[in-house]
């Protein structure tokens, strides 16, 4: 297949730091929960490294799987593919020299002046360590999105033909529709960019005022920059791994998957969704001009509804009656549908604002997105590991995979469930120390993060011995034959 050896590069530098950050997970839970002492400054750098390689990882991963697909009907630069993944390595290093030799720690979110104002819990070096990794990994993606865009103008025209307004207009029939995997990587290639251009900006600021503490900048336009990029990045995981779904069910069902127009108008409203709602992280600025707090509030009921509504109907639609044969891609596909489907559920509920006044900043926020994100976005990267694993090298699963696919529900639900549980009972999130009416959820959750690590783990290692598998006996499910 296309450039297999770089995707699969891709996914194990994904799966493997996923699995890491795991570690910090679960020792974070462990001290919350009373069984383990962390000094508080340990907490914070595994806070820092958890929240910044999660969210990176994930994002390479899924990254991989828009690219693998998206390359299927557009011509994509290998060089720029390759480039990104090795300025991700590169950022990752020194992010982990910043946070573990030079004690940084000021959560994924870097807000300014935090990096320079640590009250000397950490140095310049540290700071600036952390914040170049970050640059050069923005840089990385950045590169990638743009050619991305290139390719789809290429190919549609332009972007807003990527997202198909020239069929919701009229002006094409539906039946010529871009094809799925094209319209949700325009809808990536728009908000990423747009989130990675931000991101770079404010990290530049915080390198200069790091170096040069006496140049300053309006702490709260800072603040506006940072989250439309880290709210927009971590959000746009999800539009990247879900377009597995479309492609791997479009596939096991011998059954296309058109794109009509209330798809590509859902399409479209996620797009401008997910660039308006970062506003949501500003609510308690009253400064902040009171329409884009309103705007804020409305939007994040209706952010990811358009799209996950189009895409669990039209996955039941798909396989219903279709004779569709479970294996562990497709049993995965449809945990990831579900488990975005009810991590939403929190989210709606918190941004209400009589409950977002109770449940705002504790660990209620945590439990919505552990569950969107570990039973919905990272599941999609899984499901893809098992379907590159089948389709390209035919590799069969054992019982051990599937006892994996079942502890990996019940563990993760566990890890998320946890701490919405925490987040009722009012506990704050990112505090290193919890009172002992807050410990007992915590180490719950510790103890179940044990066993989804182990999950994770047999995960992996089938990917890894598909990866390593010589010669390969192709099951060819590519070509015209089906399941
Ligand atoms: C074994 C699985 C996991 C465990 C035990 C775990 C545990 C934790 C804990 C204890 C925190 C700090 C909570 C607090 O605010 O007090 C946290 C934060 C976080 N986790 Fe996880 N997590 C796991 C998996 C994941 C996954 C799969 C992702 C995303 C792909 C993720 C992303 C994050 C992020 C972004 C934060 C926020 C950090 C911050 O507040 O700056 N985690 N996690
Ligand atoms: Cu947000």
């Amino acid at each position: 297949m296309v450039h297999n050896r770089l995707i699969k590069n891709y996914l194990i530098i994904g799966g493997t730091v996923i699995l890491l950050m795991m570690v910090f997970g679960i020792l974070m839970l462990l001290a919350q929960g009373g069984v383990l002492s962390l000094s508080t400054p340990t907490f914070y750098q595994f806070m820092t490294i958890h929240g910044t390689g999660m969210i990176g990882a994930a994002g390479l991963a899924a990254s991989a799987v828009m690219w693998y697909f998206l390359s299927q009907h557009v011509t994509l630069s290998k060089k720029i593919f390759v480039t990104n993944l090795v300025l991700f390595v590169i950022g990752l290093v020194l992010i982990i020299i910043g946070v573990f030799s030079f004690d940084y720690a000021s959560a994924w979110t870097f807000l300014y002046p935090l990096p320079t104002l640590s009250a000397k819990a950490w140095g310049t070096i540290g700071a600036l360590l952390y914040l170049i990794g970050m640059l050069i990994i923005g840089i990385g993606f950045i590169l990638l999105f743009i050619d991305t865009g290139r390719a789809i103008m290429k190919k549609q025209g332009s972007l807003a033909k990527g997202l198909g307004w020239d069929v919701i207009a009229g002006k094409k029939a539906e039946k010529d529709a871009p094809a799925p995997a094209i319209i949700a990587s325009t809808m990536v290639t728009i908000v990423n960019v747009t989130a990675l251009i931000a991101g770079a900006t404010v990290i530049m600021m915080n390198i200069i005022h790091t170096i040069n503490p006496s140049f300053t900048f309006d702490p709260l336009l800072a603040k506006n920059l940072t989250f439309a990029f880290g709210h927009v990045f971590a959000n746009s995981i999800i539009y990247m791994g879900v377009i597995v779904v479309y492609e791997l069910l479009a596939k096991y069902t011998n059954r296309p998957w058109k794109a009509n127009k209330v798809f590509l108008i859902a399409w479209s409203m996620s797009t401008v969704f997910t660039l308006m709602i970062y506003t949501h992280h500003v609510l308690m600025d009253s400064v902040m001009p009171k329409w884009m707090l309103i705007i804020g509030q409305v939007f994040s009921y209706a952010n990811g509804l358009p799209v996950l509504i189009v895409t669990a109907y039209g996955a039941l639609m798909i396989v219903y009656k279709s004779g569709i044969k479970w294996d562990m891609a497709s049993g995965l596909t449809f945990l990831s549908m579900f488990g975005w489907t009810v991590g939403v559920v929190p989210a709606i509920i918190d941004a209400t604002i009589v409950v977002n006044h109770v449940m705002h900043n504790t660990k209620w926020v945590p439990g919505h997105f552990h569950m969107y994100m570990g039973l919905g976005a990272v599941v999609m990267i899984f499901a893809f590991m098992y379907y590159l694993a089948k389709v390209d090298g035919g590799l069969k699963v054992t019982k051990l995979d599937w006892i994996a696919f079942f502890s990996y529900i019940i563990t993760m639900a566990s890890v998320s469930v946890q701490f919405l549980v925490s987040g009722a009972l009012s506990t704050p999130r990112r505090w290193a120390t919890h009172i002992p009416e807050w410990m007992g959820p915590a180490l719950f959750g510790g103890i179940a993060g044990v066993f989804l690590m182990i999950a994770t783990t047999l995960f992996i290692v089938h990917f890894v011995r598909y990866v390593l598998q010589q010669n390969v006996k192709r099951n060819d499910l590519y070509g015209e034959k089906m399941l």
